[in-house]
Order: C-alpha cells, then sequence, then structure tokens
C-alpha cells in the first residue's frame, strides 16, 4: 500500500521506515503524504501504544527532495513547506510517543523529522545538521523552530548558519538526542524505550505528552493551569483506580486504555 515507506506492527509497536535507499531516503511529496497516513493510521489503531521511525540503509532521511525543490516557484515552495509542517505537526501532536531511531545522515528535513518526534536514540554512525544554506534556502519544516526550542538559540544559530554537520556524541551533549548507541543496538534499544513506554498507563503517557507539547510554547500561568485541568482528567478513568489499586496491593497494573 505504501511505496517509499515500510509500515510494520509488532504488538503494541509500530515502525514506519522511510525506504528510498537509493535518494539516501530524501522527503519529496510522496514521502511525506506517506508518512501523514501512516501516522493517522496508528493514531486510529486502538492497538498501537508507541511508535518507531527510522531510516532505510546509510541515511535516517537525507533532506527534502533536492531535485524536487529545484523545479519549485515561490508559491509551489511554500506550498511544500505547508505539506512538510502538516507531516510534521501529525507526528509530534499524535497521541502517543513517537521514538525516532536515527539510523544515520539525519540532515535538513530529515533532521527536523526526527525532532518532530518525541525522543530520539542515534546510531554511533548518525549525522545530524541543517545544510539548507548550501543550497539557498533555509530550514523550512520546523527546523528554525525546534532545533532552538531543543539545543537553545546560540547553538541552533549556529547549526544553521554554518551549515555545520555534527556527531551523535556531540549531538547527545548538546540535547539534540537522548542517547547513543552502537549501530548493531539501535533498533533493539529504540525497541526497549518503545516497549517500556508503552507498558505504562496509555492515557497518562498521552496526556503528558500532549500537557508537555502544549505547555512549553504558553506562558507559566496559563500553562500551569493547563496542567492543573489535565491532571484532573485520569482521575475519572479506570486505569487510574488500577494503577493505584495495583500499587497499594503490590501487584503488577493491568491497563485497559480506559
Ligand atoms: N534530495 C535528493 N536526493 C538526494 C538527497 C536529497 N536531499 N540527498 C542525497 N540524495 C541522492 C544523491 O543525489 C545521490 O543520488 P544519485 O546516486 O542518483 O547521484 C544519492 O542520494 C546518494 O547520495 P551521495 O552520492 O551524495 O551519497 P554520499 O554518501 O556521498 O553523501 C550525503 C551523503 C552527505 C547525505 C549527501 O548526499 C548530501 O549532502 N545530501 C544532501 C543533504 C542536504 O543538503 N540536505 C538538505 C536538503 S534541503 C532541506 O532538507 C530543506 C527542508 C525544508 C524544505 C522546506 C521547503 C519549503
Amino acid at each position: 500500500m505504501y511505496e517509499t515507506i515500510k509500515y510494520e506492527v509488532n504488538g503494541a509497536i509500530a515502525t514506519v521506515t522511510v525506504s528510498r535507499p537509493k535518494a539516501m531516503n530524501a522527503l519529496n511529496s510522496q514521502v511525506l503524504d506517506e508518512l501523514y497516513d501512516a501516522f493517522g493510521e496508528i493514531g486510529e489503531n486502538e492497538n498501537i501504544r508507541a511508535a518507531i521511525l527510522t531510516g532505510e540503509g546509510k541515511a535516517f532521511v537525507a533532506g527534502a527532495d533536492i531535485g524536487e525543490m529545484s523545479k519549485l516557484n515561490s508559491v509551489e515552495g511554500r506550498a511544500f513547506g505547508e505539506k512538510g509542517h502538516r507531516t510534521m505537526n501529525r507526528i509530534e501532536n499524535l497521541e502517543k510517543p513517537v521514538i525516532a531511531a536515527v539510523n544515520g545522515f539525519a540532515l535538513g528535513g530529515g533532521c527536523e523529522l526526527a525532532m518532530a518526534c518525541d525522543i530520539r536514540i542515534a546510531s554511533e554512525r548518525a549525522k545530524f545538521g541543517q545544510p539548507e544554506v548550501n543550497l539557498g534556502l533555509i530550514p523550512g519544516f520546523g527546523g528554525n523552530l525546534r532545533l532552538p526550542r531543543l539545543v537553545g538559540k546560540g547553538m541552533a544559530k549556529y547549526m544553521i548558519l554554518s551549515a555545520e554537520m555534527i556527531g551523535a556524541e556531540e549531538a547527545l551533549r548538546i540535547g539534540l538526542v537522548e542517547k547513543v548507541a552502537a549501530p548493531e543496538e539501535l533498533m533493539a534499544e529504540a525497541g526497549k524505550v518503545a516497549e517500556t513506554i508503552a507498558s505504562k498507563a496509555p492515557i497518562a503517557v498521552s496526556l503528558a505528552k500532549n500537557v508537555i507539547n502544549n505547555g512549553y510554547d504558553i506562558d507559566m500561568k496559563s500553562a500551569s493551569a493547563y496542567e492543573i485541568n489535565a491532571f484532573g482528567i485520569p482521575f475519572s478513568s479506570e486505569d487510574m483506580k488500577e494503577g493505584t489499586s495495583a500499587f497499594l496491593e503490590k501487584r503488577k497494573a493491568e491497563w485497559k486504555n480506559r
């Protein structure tokens, strides 16, 4: 059904693999549309509790498709930017956690795609960068916005204005990724993190993601009110009764996602 991505579900974990290895998994319109649809499917599938996003071959994603972009005028370029944002925003706002398993180059739109995910685990071979200024472009899938939020304004400007590529250890040091794994351990490590999160109360996981995302960009007073209201919601869920009872009865909780 998908031509440029692979989509697999194994138990509670979905894995999406960008698969255009001959073009370093570059994001053309079709990949962006297929990612949008796949994450829509993940959102609707009640059995899925977490997703992993990775790339096939030696790249995670080496950016937006330069061939496709080279032919666009400014109106079409804007529409392409809008398509990219639509996909990134769907991943960022999905009610389930998404882990980027960054296996190789994550450049331009690829770094932006990784940043739209909740948690990034990098292979020791991964390379990150926003090389758009080498092409006469600027980041257009949220890079100017998400990178400073993750690594601070100064480091984001350093990366975007210089187009310098950094390795996995440096990405870890600056807070662009949360973990680094040996290449052969990457998918197992991402799977472990996904399974750990998938074993927690799903409504609580989803609400916490929502409050972190929505609270981050607003003033503290409004964010505080937002968190207080969200905190109240699970009190009427069966899972909160189950989680607290299981703790008091010294047994493992069984989640129903209700
Ligand atoms: N787009 C299209 N094709 C690509 C891309 C890309 N981003 N990256 C690599 N490819 C293709 C190459 O053209 C090549 O194709 P072919 O075999 O037909 O010649 C194939 O993939 C293999 O690439 P290389 O031979 O270059 O492989 P290397 O191992 O020598 O180098 C690199 C790998 C370092 C990843 C190198 O390919 C590279 O620098 N790629 C471009 C990276 C880049 O500049 N990315 C940023 C693109 S701009 C962007 O992402 C903007 C996002 C926001 C857009 C908003 C629009 C409004």
